[in-house]
C-alpha cells in the first residue's frame, strides 16, 4: 500500500453503487376496472344485495355505488388484476341470470 492509503482497488463505496444501480425487473400487473350498467328493470335492493355479496362493500357504500349508477348509467364496483376481474363479471352475470334481471356487469382496462 502506497503513503496515499490506495491499494489499487475501487474502493467499498464505489463497489456498492455498482449493486445499488441494478434495476429491479419486477412489473405492475395491468389493472380492471370493472363496472355495472344501469336497466329499468333490476330493483335497486338487488344491485345493492350484488355490490355487497360479490365486492365487499357495506350498505352505506353500495347504496351510494348504485344510485351512481343509477343516475348517470355506469358505475365503478372495483379495481382488479385481470382473473380476478373477470371472475367478479362473471358471477354478476351468473347471479342475475339466475335472479332473471338485465344486470350488465362489464370490464375495461383502467
Ligand atoms: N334503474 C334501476 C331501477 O330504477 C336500478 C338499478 C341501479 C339497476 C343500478 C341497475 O346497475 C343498476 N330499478
Amino acid at each position: 500500500m502506497g503513503q496515499d492509503g490506495t491499494d489499487g482497488r475501487p474502493d467499498r463505496k464505489e463497489d456498492d453503487s455498482v449493486l445499488t444501480k441494478v434495476k429491479p425487473k419486477l412489473q405492475k400487473p395491468p389493472m380492471y376496472k370493472v363496472l355495472l350498467l344501469n336497466d329499468d328493470y333490476t330493483p335497486m335492493e338487488f344491485v345493492v344485495a350484488v355490490l355487497q355479496k360479490f365486492f365487499g362493500k357495506n350498505e352505506t357504500e353500495a347504496v351510494e355505488i348504485m344510485m351512481t349508477v343509477h343516475r348517470k348509467g355506469i358505475g365503478l364496483c372495483g379495481i382488479y388484476t385481470y382473473e380476478v376481474a373477470e371472475t367478479k363479471v362473471s358471477q354478476v352475470m351468473a347471479y342475475a341470470k339466475k335472479h332473471e334481471y338485465p344486470l350488465q356487469c362489464t370490464m375495461e382496462k383502467e
